[in-house]
């Protein structure tokens, strides 16, 4: 009787611990794209290796759509780790996390692959690293192409043509020092205000790539393309850090590395896109505008002459140009 109780009791010992083993986490991640759009499909691909990787024990769910909120707003969430994880630009974590600056400096990156050399390497790991004062984990980096001009009315032709327009920017400090620069009237907004205010005229004009450009129908109310090209800022994935110090020290090393290997899926999807929403771009018959860059290059110094002050900036940009 003594030795079937105590052999029960040990029954439920191990059971109890392969329960608390088996316990299963769900990651909620926000982004405010549709489905189908990279960044969604890639941390929907994050998602499906880290249940492989964890036998099912953590799963990640998407909430796209912006279903809980506009960038900002989420980023603030994340921090208190009411959403887990966020994939937003860099832009509306410029505030907050002063080493993405970089990343949106206009006229930066030389490229794409210039990009992609620098955030794989430990510039990149410098920048991830910078956010966890600030209640977050960064993760990875995803391409978001290089961000050009629209507008509803006059075309941009040149430099001249931006002075005065009423252009929506993310709600960045840099960014509205960047629309300043160019000459034209900054208006901060969150993405989903952006449609409707280019329809009803409160702004003259907004810039995106290619897919948001296409994918939020801005191509519809705005159907003059310009090709500045101005910034070639990236994606940012970060989860909360509230939410990464529940986790394991494995489970954390399998997340990590997980997304890592969703950057190279996004890259796939990302020329895919970039491409296929050109092409529906321009089968609508929209005005696409080649311009001479110099001129909107050399507007820029007043942006650098603001942000590029303490050494470390410095330091910075100096080891972003040099990279190969
Ligand atoms: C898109 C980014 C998205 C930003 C949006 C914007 O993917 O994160 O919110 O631009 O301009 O390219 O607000």
């Amino acid at each position: 009787m003594k030795i079937a109780r105590i052999l029960a009791l040990a029954a439920s010992v191990v059971l109890a611990a392969a329960a608390a083993q088996a316990q299963e986490v769900t990651l909620k991640s926000a982004d405010i794209h549709p489905d189908g759009y990279p960044t969604v499909e890639a941390v929907k691909f994050m998602g499906q290796l880290v249940k492989e990787r964890t036998n099912g024990r953590i799963d990640i769910q998407v909430m796209n759509n912006a279903v809980l909120g506009s960038e900002k707003d989420t980023i603030e969430q994340t921090r208190f780790g009411v959403i887990d994880m966020n994939r937003v630009n860099a832009a509306p974590f410029n505030n907050l996390v002063p080493e993405t600056v970089v990343f949106g400096l206009p006229f930066l990156f030389r490229d794409a692959e210039h990009m992609h050399h620098v955030v794989d390497g430990p510039i990149g790991d410098e920048v991830l690293a910078a956010f966890e004062p600030h209640g977050l984990v960064g993760l990875a980096f995803y391409d978001s192409g290089a961000r050009s001009f629209y507008t509803t009315k006059k075309p941009i032709k040149s430099l001249a043509d931006l002075k005065g327009l009423k252009i929506r920017v993310q709600q960045s400090d840099l960014w509205i020092a960047m629309m300043e620069a160019f000459g034209a009237n900054p208006t901060p907004m969150p993405m989903g205000e952006v449609y409707s205010s280019l329809e009803t005229g409160v702004v003259d004009g907004a810039e995106n790539n290619w897919p948001s450009y296409e994918s939020a129908r801005h191509y519809e109310v705005a159907k003059n393309y310009t090709l500045t090209q101005h910034s070639l800022t990236p994606e940012i994935l970060v989860i909360s850090k509230m939410s990464w110090d529940k986790l394991s020290p494995d489970d954390q090393k399998i997340l990590r590395q997980a997304a890592k290997d969703s950057v190279v899926k996004m890259r796939e999807l990302w020329t895919a896109r970039e491409k296929a929403s050109e092409e529906k771009v321009r089968a609508a018959g929209n005005t696409i505008i080649e311009v001479n860059k110099d001129e909107f290059r050399a507007a820029m110094q007043p942006v650098y002459d603001r942000f590029v002050t303490d050494p470390k900036m410095k330091d910075l940009i100096e080891r972003v140009r040099a990279t190969k």
